[in-house]
C-alpha cells in the first residue's frame, strides 16, 4: 500500500484513521483490545510520516492474520520475576498488547528500583519501535528497546543472511522540549523501505544489499528476490545487530531471527521473535537533573551547527497532522476501506 503520485492526497482526522484501522483488525480476527493497540500504533506511524510502518503495513497484517500465523486474540501472560524484571509470554500474539499488559508493573518497578527490564517472548512485532519507548520519556523516564525480526541481513564478513533488520529505539526526556528519540534499523535500510523502493521502481544507493549471488546491487527487487541486506556501518552495525539478537531473543526466550518457519502459513509476514525494553528512572541519579542536562546537550549540538535532531522530522509531521489531519492518498484510503469489508 504505497503512495501513488497519480492519486490525490487527502487528509483525515487521526481519530477516524484509528477507527478505520481498528475495524480492519477486528474484521480480520483481532480482539477489541488487540485491535485498539495495533490501530493506535499504525495510525500514529502514519501521522508521523513513518511511512515504512504506517498504513503500508496493513495488507501484511491482514494476510498474516488470515494465514493463522499470529493469534490476534492472544492474552499475554505477565510474570513478576524480580525487583527489576518482568517477563511476558505474548502467547503467539503481537508484542504491543504484551507491552500494554505489563506496562503498569514495569513502570512501578522502574520507579522503585531505578531500573527495570521487560522481556517479551513468543511475540510478533511488525511495527516501528519508537511508539514503544517515547511514552516512557514523556513520563520522565529513559527507555531503550530492541526487537529482532526475520533473517534478511548478512552479518559483516559472512556469506549468508542470518540476522534480522533488528532495530534499536531510545527515548529520553528533555526539559522544555519533546523527548529525544531515535529509532533505527541496524541494517543499512529497513526492509519496509526496500519494499517501498521496489514498488516505486527506484534504485537504492550503493552499500544497501546484495543479490541472490551475493553480489552488491542497487536493485531493491534483487535484494527482495533471494538477495539480502547488509548491516549499516560494516562491522559496527553488525555487532549491534548481534547484540539485538542476544537481548531480544536469547535473553527473552524468543526466537532468533532465523529460528521460525512460516512456510506453512502463506501470507505470513510478521516475525515471531522477542523484544526487550529497559526503563531507567533518571531521578534516582542524585544531582544529575537529567532532563536539564539533555536540554543542555541539545543546545550544544545546535550551537555546533546541527539542524535536525532524530525524532524532529516526526514531531514536525505530527504537528501538521494535528492541524490538517493525517496524510494519505485517496487510493490508499480506498484500499483500507476494502480491507474492512
Ligand atoms: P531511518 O534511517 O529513517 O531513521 C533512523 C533515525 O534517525 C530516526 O530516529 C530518524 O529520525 C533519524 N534521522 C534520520 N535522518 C536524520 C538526519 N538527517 N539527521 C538526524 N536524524 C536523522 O530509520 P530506519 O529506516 O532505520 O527504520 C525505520 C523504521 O523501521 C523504524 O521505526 C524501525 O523501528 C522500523 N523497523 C522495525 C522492525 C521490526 O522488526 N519491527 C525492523 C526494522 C525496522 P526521524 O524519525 O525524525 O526521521
Ligand atoms: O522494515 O525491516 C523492516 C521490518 C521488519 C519487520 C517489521 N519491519
Amino acid at each position: 500500500m504505497s503512495a501513488s503520485t497519480a492519486s490525490p492526497l487527502t487528509r483525515i482526522p487521526l481519530h477516524d484513521l484509528r477507527q478505520l484501522l481498528r475495524q480492519i483488525f477486528e474484521h480480520h480476527g483481532c480482539s477489541e483490545t488487540v485491535a485498539a493497540v495495533l490501530a493506535d500504533n499504525c495510525a500514529s506511524a502514519q501521522r508521523d510520516g513513518a511511512h515504512s510502518h504506517g498504513i503500508f503495513r496493513m495488507p501484511g497484517y491482514v494476510s498474516t492474520l488470515d494465514s493463522g500465523w499470529v493469534d490476534g486474540r492472544a492474552t499475554p501472560h505477565v510474570t513478576d520475576v524480580a525487583a527489576g524484571f518482568v517477563q511476558v509470554d505474548a502467547a503467539g500474539g503481537f508484542a504491543q498488547p504484551a507491552l500494554a499488559a505489563a506496562r503498569a508493573l514495569l513502570l512501578d518497578k522502574a520507579r522503585n528500583a531505578g531500573i527495570a527490564v521487560l522481556a517479551i517472548r513468543n511475540s510478533h512485532h511488525f511495527a516501528a519501535l519508537w511508539p514503544d519507548v517515547e511514552p516512557f520519556a514523556e513520563e520522565g523516564l529513559v527507555a531503550l528497546s530492541v526487537v529482532n525480526s526475520m533473517t534478511c541481513v548478512v552479518p559483516h564478513g559472512a556469506r549468508k543472511p542470518l540476522f534480522g533488520t533488528n532495530p534499536i529505539a531510545f527515548a529520553a526526556p528533555c526539559a522544555g522540549q519533546q523527548p529525544i528519540v531515535f529509532d533505527m534499523a541496524t541494517s543499512a535500510m529497513a526492509h519496509g523501505d526496500v519494499q517501498i523502493a521496489a514498488r516505486a521502481g527506484q534504485a537504492l544507493p550503493s552499500g544497501i544489499g546484495v543479490d541472490a549471488l551475493g553480489q552488491p546491487t542497487c536493485d531493491p527487487k534483487a535484494i527482495l528476490d533471494g538477495g539480502a541486506l547488509l548491516p549499516f556501518g560494516g562491522h559496527k552495525g553488525s555487532a549491534l545487530s548481534m547484540m539485538v539478537e542476544l537481548l531480544a531473543a536469547a535473553l527473552t526466550g524468543g526466537h532468533f531471527s532465523w529460528e521460525f518457519d512460516w512456510s506453512r502459513h502463506p501470507g505470513a509476514k510478521t516475525p515471531w521473535t522477542g523484544q526487550l525494553i529497559i526503563v531507567i528512572d533518571p531521578s534516582k541519579a542524585q544531582g544529575s537533573h537529567f532532563a536539564q542536562r539533555s536540554a543542555g546537550l541539545v543546545a550544544q549540538m545546535q550551537a555546533a551547527g546541527l539542524s535536525r535532531l532524530p525524532g524532529e522530522r516526526r514531531y514536525r509531521e505530527r504537528a501538521i497532522a494535528a492541524q490538517q489531519g493525517v496524510a494519505l492518498t485517496q487510493q490508499e484510503l480506498d484500499a483500507l476501506q476494502a480491507l474492512r469489508n
